[in-house]
Order: C-alpha cells, then structure tokens, then sequence
C-alpha cells in the first residue's frame, strides 16, 4: 500500500514536472503547444512624429487638449517599434482554420483608428465603432479582398469581414484626410501586433520550422527562419532601420 501511494506521487510529480517544462532533457509532450516571444526594435533615429492639424473638424479637434500626432512610426522605451505585425508567413503543416467566434473590433475615437493596426482572421468578425460626436466614412482599399466604404455617424453598428488573405489593408477616413491606419487579414491564428514596447507573442503553435515575417507599413518586411520544438518558447528579436 505505501509503495502504491509512493507510485502515484511520482508519477502525479513527473506529469506535473512536465507540466510545468521543469523535467531537464523534456522538452514535453510532441503536441504541447510552442511559441514565439520577443521585441521588434527600431535602431538609430526614428522620424519623429509630427502633430495633426484637426482644425477641419471642430468634433475632432476638440477631443484632443493636446495635438494628436502621426502614427507611421510609434518608438517607445528603448527603441521598442509598436504596430509591427509578427506572423508565420511559411511552414505550417495545416490550413484549415476557422476564424474565432470573438469579433475584432476597430475604434475610431478622436479622429483616428484605435488600433493603429488591427490584425485579424478571415471571415472574423470586424466590429467598427464610432466613438466620436462627428461622422465618419471608413474605406479600406484591398488588393485581394472586396472594396466597400460606409459613412457611420456615431453610435450606428457597423460589422464587416475580410474573406482572404492580405498584409495589409490600407485604410483611410473619407471624411479626415489624416485618418489611416492598416488591417492586416491572415488565414490561420499565428500572429501578433506589437504593443508600445515593441514586444509580441505568437502562441499556441504546433511544433515545427517556420518562416517569420515581421511587417511595418513604412519599413516593409523581414523574414527569419527558426525552428521550435514542443512546449518551447523561442525567442525572436527583429530590427528595423531606415
Ligand atoms: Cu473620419
């Protein structure tokens, strides 16, 4: 009985062990999900962001006590690049994805398009909000999707789909000529945008080889090939100069 019970403890300590990647030369199980982790940085002097003229539109003006500026390069903390997208642009064994039920949502809330960059999936749900008093006409332009554009004024529902492919959809504002930002649409869930810091996380991957490209609407793309093992989390660094 007590060799039994000893039994029991170390396997339920090996499963937790191996639960927790602390079991050395096991890497986990071969489906145990992988990830990709790191930071996008962007080295010497980024363009500095320069203000947006409201003044067209007294709605929008107003909902900034200080000056909005462009987004085409966000720098944070050390160099950190927001806005990047990270993707698996090559290697996946797979292609048969069904989009989240969960809808992305884009804001437009003074006078510019929060994110600045919204990536998403094919056939997911895009929920666009007005969060402004004025009106706005919102107007991706596609290569590989179908083109639309639609005047919402506040408060009205507006929901819409990419059905393929694209990195990534220039959007703009029919209404303020200073509103853009991109729509990325990708066919399966491995992507990441950066956040203010320029770090990103692509999780839940299957093990394998990958191609990883990094995409930034003025810098354009860069590729890396790594590969992942199961349950690893592999780190990944990008840099950008112009
Ligand atoms: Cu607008």
């Amino acid at each position: 009985m007590k060799q039994k019970f000893a039994l029991i403890a170390t396997s339920t300590l090996v499963a937790l062990s191996a639960s927790l990647g602390i079991l050395p030369g096991w890497a986990g199980p071969a489906d145990a999900p992988s990830s990709v982790k790191g930071s996008v940085k962007f080295e010497g002097t980024a363009p500095k962001p320069s203000r947006i003229d409201m003044s067209q539109d007294p709605l929008c003006a107003k909902a900034h006590p200080t000056p909005a500026t462009t987004e085409e390069f966000v720098v944070g903390m050390e160099g950190g690049l927001a806005n990047v997208v990270v993707y698996i642009s090559d290697g996946l064994t797979s292609h048969n994805f069904q989009p989240p039920q969960q809808p992305a949502v884009l804001e437009q809330k003074g006078c510019q398009y929060k994110p600045h960059v919204l990536a998403l999936e094919a056939n997911q749900k895009l929920n666009i909000v007005n969060s402004d008093e004025t009106t706005h006409n919102i107007h991706p332009n596609p290569n590989n999707n179908r083109e639309w554009n639609m005047t919402q004024p506040h408060g009205m529902a507006l929901e819409q789909t990419f059905a393929r492919e694209e990195i990534a959809i220039p959007v703009k504002c029919n209404v303020h000529p200073w509103m853009k930002g991109f729509i990325a649409v990708f066919k399966h869930p491995y992507f990441a945008v950066t956040d203010k810091n320029g770090s990103f996380e692509v999780k839940d991957l299957p093990p394998g080889t990958y191609t990883i490209t990094a995409w930034q609407e003025k810098l354009g793309t860069q590729t890396q090939k790594v590969t992942i093992g199961a349950g690893e989390a592999k780190p990944l660094d990008f840099t950008f100069k112009q």
